[in-house]
């Protein structure tokens, strides 16, 4: 599949695509039905529902055990398909990448009772690589439907564009510098509490549009986002769990310098 000019435009604009439908039912079914049926095993998947209890502690515990490991399993390999190899190739301008050995999966329970953007936990995870360039692509897909408000990731689209001149760079002195702004320091205050606007209204730092976006879709659908975004886990505040996985991949070029 040949990503479009268009795609590429808002890549570079944003900071992510979407590319519906991806990874075929074929293969995400079975990583679907893996993840369910671990959980049923130890009892908080029931009938078709989550059966998650009210101890918070004990749930994650279960949870975590039950979960270990799953992104190893071949059949959660099989997700990184040709097509998303292929069309994280492209957004690199057709340079070789170093896929993860494996994809990372990415689980939230039902944990909340009200939807808010977050004001902690936004970071990187690679550094960025000043004169050596973006790092890379990342992708982010859906073992299951998650809904508005279901814990998909958020990321601020086009604060990729921000701080490319300053030097190779961390996630602790990006976000220190990112507070210079008022925007970023909004964002991660804890005393907002007017959250939510941070979706729908779109700010300018150094003329570039920034807006929280937040991954939501069916399974098989991909997002690709550069991986000098700024992102953060979310709420889950649906009934059902939130099950995505993310894959990253780095230039080759710059791979051993990001690894070490
Ligand atoms: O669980 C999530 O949605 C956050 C994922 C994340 O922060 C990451 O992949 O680095």
């Amino acid at each position: 599949m040949i990503i479009s000019a268009s795609d590429h435009q808002i890549f570079a604009d944003r900071g992510l695509i979407r590319v519906e439908g991806l990874i075929p039912d074929a293969v995400v079914a079975p990583a679907r039905d893996l993840a369910y049926g671990r959980l049923e095993k130890v009892g908080l998947w029931r009938d078709g529902a989550w059966a998650g209890g009210r101890d918070e502690a004990q749930t994650l515990k279960l949870a975590k055990a039950a979960l270990k490991d799953i992104g190893k399993s071949s059949i959660f390999k099989n997700l990184l398909t040709p097509d998303v190899l292929d069309i994280a190739r492209q957004l690199v301008n057709g340079e070789a990448i170093r896929a993860e050995a494996y994809p990372q999966f990415l689980f939230t329970h039902p944990n909340a009772s009200e939807w808010v953007v977050p004001y902690a936990a936004w970071h990187l995870d690679l550094p960025r690589l000043g004169p050596l360039g973006a790092p890379g692509a990342q992708m982010f897909s859906f073992v299951d439907t998650v809904l508005p408000g279901g814990g998909g990731t958020l990321f601020v689209a086009g604060s990729h564009r921000l701080l490319n001149d300053v030097g190779a760079i961390r996630s602790q002195e990006l976000k220190k510098r990112l507070r210079e702004h008022s925007y970023f320091r909004d964002l991660m205050d804890k005393s907002i509490v007017d959250r939510n606007r941070f979706m729908s209204e779109v700010h300018y730092v150094d003329d570039v549009p920034l807006r929280v976006v937040e991954l939501t879709g069916a399974p098989g659908d991909v997002f690709f986002t550069d991986l000098r975004m700024l992102h953060a886990i979310a709420p889950n505040a649906s009934g059902n769990p939130r099950m995505m996985i993310t894959q990253r991949f780095p230039r080759e070029a710059v791979a051993d310098h990001i690894y070490g």
